[in-house]
């Protein structure tokens, strides 16, 4: 029986980064692009590019754009939270009863929101460590090694396809408690990336804003417990402070967006933070403050603030 076709929604960072492995491992995996332009400027650079400590390689994948009517049985989507959901509109006639869709986005809301609406998919979350970006168009470098952790917030049993992440290099582990692991790096998210971003600075030098990292880890303690993921929050600020320096050297992913003037992510981490701050009544006035100050700089530059 023919195995089953890796479908990657979004050709950026990591879904190039998830397809080149797993053209490599010689898993059938095919590009879906935003639209006719996008394949066609793929289309002349003919391939993806993996650019890895070392060695470059490059994969010729079979490419489409969503107009395409081949079914689709399992879904890498790997667009930004805030393109998530309308990606996954423009494929969804094409999905198999049962499809499996991973989403791979950053944050929390966008997979909820993807999992209502399409009910009878097979929703899986990742939270992925992995780091890459693009050094130009269709070439991915794989900058920093790091984790994949797989599951659903039903906690069922791991697919048989999870094997083929790992032999493909993807390191992936299935887990039954993905949401304390989205939650715990929501959480790490929103300790450090909005400060790199007011202080514009590298991971590194949140050094000289101790108390402000150490406050908000307290706020993110709490809401972590209070939203029912009591075991996200034991070690928390210890873990913020170990990233910071194991990352000391390196910009945030949010910094990176702003400073090449790119929409960011905040709305599925600080902004759905104070939301579900909100439901549980907790006050989280630095959190708050932080989400005000980070919408306004964003604002302030000219960039959207959700
Ligand atoms: P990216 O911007 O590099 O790639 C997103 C891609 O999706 C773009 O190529 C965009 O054109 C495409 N896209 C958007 N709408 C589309 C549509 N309707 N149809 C087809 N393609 C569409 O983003 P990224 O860095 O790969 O991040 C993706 C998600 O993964 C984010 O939520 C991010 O936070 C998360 N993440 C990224 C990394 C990383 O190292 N890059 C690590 C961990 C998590
Ligand atoms: O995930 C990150 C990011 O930059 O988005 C880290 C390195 C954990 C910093 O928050």
């Amino acid at each position: 029986m023919a195995e089953t076709t890796w479908h990657i929604l979004g050709a950026g960072s990591l879904g190039s980064l998830w397809a080149t492995r797993l053209a490599r491992a010689g898993q059938p995996a095919t590009l879906i692009l935003r639209d006719e332009a996008r394949l066609s400027r793929y289309r002349a650079c003919g391939a993806l590019e993996l650019v890895e400590p070392d060695g470059t390689s490059r994969w010729a994948l079979p490419a489409e754009t969503a107009a395409a009517d081949t079914p689709i049985q399992r879904l890498v989507v790997a667009c930004k939270a805030y393109d998530a959901e309308a990606a996954v509109a423009s494929i969804a006639h094409r999905l198999a009863p049962g499809a499996a869709l991973l989403l791979l986005q950053n944050g929390i809301g966008s997979q909820q929101a993807i999992a209502e609406r399409w009910p009878q998919a097979h929703c899986i979350f990742v939270s992925s460590t992995e780091g890459a970006y693009l050094r130009g168009d269709y070439q991915v470098v794989h900058a920093g090694r790091g984790h994949n952790w797989l599951g659903t917030p039903a906690s069922e049993a791991e697919p048989a396809w999870c094997t083929a992440l790992s032999a493909s290099a993807i390191p992936a582990t299935w887990t039954g408690d993905i949401l304390d692991r989205v939650w715990r790096k929501l959480a790490l998210n929103c300790a450090i990336n909005p400060l790199t971003v007011l202080h514009d600075c590298r991971n590194g030098l949140l050094r000289n804003h101790e108390g402000e990292v150490n406050a908000l880890c307290a706020e993110l303690a709490d809401l972590l417990a209070a939203t029912g993921h009591p075991a996200a929050a034991i070690g928390l600020r210890d873990d913020v402070w170990r990233v910071i320096e194991a990352t000391a050297n390196n910009y945030s992913s949010m910094h990176q967006d702003v400073a090449r003037r790119r929409r960011t992510e905040i709305a599925f981490l600080l902004g759905q933070a104070c939301r579900q701050a909100d439901t549980h009544d907790l006050p989280v006035q630095r959190l708050r403050a932080l989400h005000d100050r980070l919408r306004t700089h964003l604002r302030a530059l000219g960039l959207p603030d959700d």
